[in-house]
């Protein structure tokens, strides 16, 4: 441990912009544990090199990502909120654990399959060995919890093999992380298709909601929600499509699954859409204003990105030190 506070880590990538689903997901719960962890949360602008970017998009994209963190109500003057790119050591223990992590353990990695499907023509070596630069990414921190999408499971779970079997090797170094995965918010379903995640890549515009989207773009994308046959709005596995968006209206209502259904007996599929989509829009109107606000500020935004890049490199560096000492090896003249 590297103090006797809990440490919360987690990171997103710096590609498009933020969907409902990364943001019910993810980030929403990272906001809820900055009270009661110390936070580190990055900007995984290198993991977003696996796929080819346009260099210009991807600097804005990494900047407004950095904005929307501090909009969706983490203070980065509490929560240690960092480009990935700007503290080295991230890549130097990422070269390290790939000499400890197997080929096959990355071969299971579904991600790695539904990536490489999606990008047949760029299937590197990043996009192979993502994990390992994700579990460096988490390690470095000596995290505890890990506040992921359950689409980031497995990831965690080879994190904590790596972090195991490196401590067997060299005696206590990393600590091992658990994820932390919200019930309903786990996985938030494509709006045009119930049986896949919501996706900041879809080719279809009306699958996903963005935390950039207007209130009329909003609510015309749960009015054109693919639902299930029936009127019914009821929680049920067989219809996976009214399930999805109950699942979101509860969490940004905060009403149960019960109150939901009794709220809208008796009415049809069109008012119920319609409801989700006003509660989502009044949900993300403010963190809107607030990203509005702040993208004004920049000379305030650059001064938080130096103090926290820097506080992000020397708890990073304390851990890297200990693991290159341990492997073997020399340490570097102070
Ligand atoms: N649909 C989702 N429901 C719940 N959580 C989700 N996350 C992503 N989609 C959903 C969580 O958001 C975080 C961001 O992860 P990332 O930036 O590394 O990208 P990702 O998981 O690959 O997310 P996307 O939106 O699907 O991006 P693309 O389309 O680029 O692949 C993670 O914690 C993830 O679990």
């Amino acid at each position: 441990m590297l103090n006797d506070e809990k440490v919360s880590y987690s990171a997103m990538q710096s590609t498009g912009t933020l969907t409902l689903g990364n943001y019910l997901g993810a980030l929403d719960n990272w906001v809820k544990l900055a009270d009661e962890y110390m936070t580190f949360y990055a900007i995984a602008d290198l993991h977003s090199l696996t796929v080819r970017q346009n260099p210009a998009d991807l600097r804005k994209s990494a900047r407004d990502l950095y904005t929307l963190y501090a909009a969706a109500g983490l203070d980065p003057e509490e929560n240690c909120i960092y480009f990935q790119s700007h503290v080295s050591a991230h890549a130097e223990l990422a070269w390290i654990l790939n000499c400890f992590t197997y080929m096959g353990e990355l071969n299971r990695m579904t991600q790695f399959k539904d990536k490489s499907s999606k990008n047949a023509d760029n299937i590197n070596a990043g996009l192979f060995t993502y994990p390992v630069l994700m579990a460096s990414d988490i390690l470095l921190y000596q995290a505890d919890v890990v506040p992921v999408g359950a689409d980031q499971k497995q990831h965690l779970e080879i994190t904590r093999d790596i972090a195991e079997r490196f401590n067997n090797i060299y005696s206590e170094t990393f600590t091992v992380p658990e994820p932390y995965i919200g019930e309903a918010t786990a996985k938030i379903m494509s709006l045009q298709d119930p049986e896949k995640k919501m996706s900041k890549s879809d080719d279809n515009p009306n699958a996903s909601v963005f935390l950039m989207d207007d209130k009329d773009t909003i609510i015309r994308k749960f009015k054109r929600a693919i639902t299930d046959s029936g009127s019914e709005i009821v929680y049920s596995d067989d219809k996976p499509g009214i399930q999805n968006l109950i699942n979101i209206y509860s969490c940004v209502t905060k009403k149960s699954v019960e109150e939901i259904e009794k709220e809208f007996a008796g009415k049809g599929y069109g008012d119920f859409k319609m409801a989700v989509g006003e509660a989502v829009a009044a949900r993300i109107e403010p963190i809107q204003q607030k990203f509005n606000e702040l993208q004004k500020d920049k000379e305030y935004i650059e001064k938080l990105i130096k103090e926290n890049d820097e506080k992000a490199e020397y708890f990073a560096n304390k851990t890297l030190r200990k693991v290159k000492k341990k492997v073997g090896l020399i340490e570097r003249p102070r």
